[in-house]
């Protein structure tokens, strides 16, 4: 059974750029270099180093023998991530109606462990514009090891598939590269592409515009915000602390307070690059708390990016030795309780960072002490930092109480809106955007290309004309430190300051606490007139424009 919704959106046809319409030629642009670190990323990928650029336009195609091909998805959901399927499944078919399309089971593993299954036209008829990853599912499997390519390899033989397609963030595509390095130089003659994915918003460069499913979700949480905003103004009582996912980047929190315009919004990117304490953070709250208190406001929204704790410098610094501990000490740690644990990653501190690490409230100091995901990462979903602030918020106004500066009522209620919007069905942007990737991809597999991600630019115009192509992957990278090692990785993109989405919203934000402006931006709309239904995030239109 299926929602009528769902039954109704099914039939909805997502648009395609010219150049994929018809008959598709590639055309090869300049050579490419990497963001930083040239010789070092040259010299660990010399097969996949310093590869064209690809723009499909329209004209004669390459002529295309039957071939299968295996698709993964990998990481957090995103919206659009079965649109990308679907666009792969029909360009491989058009291709040749004999190309079959297998699809490995939650994520990467499903290829190490040979857990897949074939994608045939029932099966994709039902997933077409939905939400979700279940059509295979995800998981968050590291690629990293020989072993685990060479048993790839073992399936991709059996099934005789000539191109894995990665749909993954900036950690899942720089797997995707190292395979593709790694299958190139033992001329195994297996093709990876890799595609676009993750709502937070950070995959994005010269050549990603943006990654897909961060336009839903931020229309999705900018919904529920605005919902939020319109009860708050309606009974006038309450503070309501709302932090959004987006792992270290503050993109989402950003797009969301350009819709919805809250009283305040933070930026991790600025409390770093001010060098702010959690003190001055808290002060600054506890400022506008004050300000609005003093008209009879005793109420407000405060949009809290999740991964806000991990850029304020004294953090920062504690979390780079933390994570060299935990790489180093890992299982050691593992056996030992909480007080036990303390006491230990206190004796191996510096003492600037012992300092830090006391300072922090027990449950978040065991919150970092505990183990990062598969790439390295601290787990800030999991960090409570918006009851963490509040409460903070909440003693500093009992301070200012007493010392005659703050006369108000203060409660604060708590959101987490991550999980409510990676799964929402794809906006018409996303349906369009991902089912284009998909597009893309098939393309470059046809056109025997390695190492690449699907690309699609342009996509504040109307769809007809946007370009696609492909971007060699090692054109993104540079070296990082991760688990205590320096490694290639692709750049992540963090909130740029001096760009134009956070100039805008910094020029407004004072209004914003002095009045209340807030706006209700309502649900996403799937049918209608063109400016409510097709419109790109604030930010791609700013950044673009
Ligand atoms: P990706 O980087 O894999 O796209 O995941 C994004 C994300 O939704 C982050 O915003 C969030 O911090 C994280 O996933 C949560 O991870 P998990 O799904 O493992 O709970």
């Amino acid at each position: 059974m299926i929602s009528t919704l769902q039954k109704m959106r099914a039939t909805y046809q997502p648009k395609l750029p010219k150049g994929l319409q018809g008959m598709v030629k590639a055309e090869e642009g300049e050579k490419t270099q990497s963001v930083d670190n040239q010789e070092e990323i040259k010299a660990l990928f010399p097969n996949t180093y310093g590869m064209p650029l690809i723009q499909f336009v329209p004209g004669g195609e390459v002529a295309s023998k039957q071939m299968n091909v295996g698709v993964i998805l990998s990481g957090g959901q995103a919206p659009g991530g079965h649109n990308v399927i679907c666009g792969l499944f029909d360009a491989i078919k058009k291709l040749n109606p004999e190309n079959r399309l297998f699809g490995f089971i939650l994520g990467p593993g499903g290829l190490v462990d040979h857990n897949y299954k074939e994608l045939t036209a029932d099966i994709i008829n039902d997933y077409r514009n939905t939400g979700g990853f279940d059509i295979i599912g995800s998981g968050r499997t590291k690629l990293e090891k020989e072993e685990q390519f060479e048993k790839g390899l073992q399936i991709i033989r059996q099934l005789d598939i000539k191109a894995i397609v990665i749909i993954g963030g900036d950690d899942s595509n720089t797997n995707a590269c190292v395979l593709a390095e790694y299958y190139a130089a033992k001329k195994y003659g297996v093709q990876v592409i890799g595609c676009p994915k993750t709502i937070d918003g950070d995959l994005k460069n010269a050549q990603i515009e943006t990654s897909f499913g961060f336009d839903t979700a931020c229309k999705t949480y900018s919904e529920l915000i605005g919902n939020i905003q319109r009860d708050c103004n309606s009974s006038r009582k309450y503070w309501h602390f709302i932090k959004l996912m987006g792992r270290s980047a503050s993109h989402i929190a950003l797009e969301c307070a350009l819709q919805c315009q809250p009283t305040m919004c933070i930026i991790s990117e600025e409390v770093e690059q001010k060098d702010l304490s959690l003190n001055d953070v808290v002060e600054q709250i506890a400022t506008a708390v004050a300000r609005r208190a003093a008209k009879g406001w005793n109420f407000g929204t405060v949009l809290i990016p999740e991964g806000l704790i991990e850029f304020i410098p004294a953090i920062k610094r504690l979390i780079a030795e933390l994570n060299d501990l935990l790489a180093a000490q890992g299982e050691k740690l593992k056996g030992l309780d909480d007080e036990e644990l303390r006491k230990y990653i206190l004796s191996q501190l510096s003492s600037e960072n012992a300092k830090a690490y006391e300072s922090l409230p027990v449950g978040v100091m065991r919150q970092l002490s505990l183990d990062r995901d598969p790439h390295g990462n601290v787990q800030v979903s999991l960090i409570e930092t918006e009851k963490l602030l509040s409460d903070m918020v909440a003693a500093k106004l009992a301070v200012w109480a007493k010392e005659g500066k703050y006369n108000g009522k203060f409660t604060a209620l708590h959101h987490f809106f991550g999980y409510e919007g990676r799964c929402a069905a794809p906006s018409n942007y996303d349906a369009d955007y991902c089912y284009a990737l998909g597009t893309s991809a098939a393309h470059l597999i046809a056109n025997g290309k390695t190492g690449y991600m699907a690309i699609v630019k342009n996509t504040i115009k109307p769809a007809d004309e946007w370009i696609a192509g492909g971007v060699p992957i090692t054109m993104m990278m540079n070296m990082e430190r991760r688990n205590g090692e320096q490694k290639p990785v692709i750049r992540k993109a963090l909130v740029e300051l001096d760009g134009k989405p956070f100039k805008t919203f910094a020029a407004n934000r004072d209004k914003w606490i002095e009045e209340t402006s807030f706006l209700y931006p309502g649900p996403i709309q799937y049918w209608g007139p063109t400016e409510v239904c097709d419109q790109p995030t604030k930010t791609l239109t700013l950044e673009q424009e």
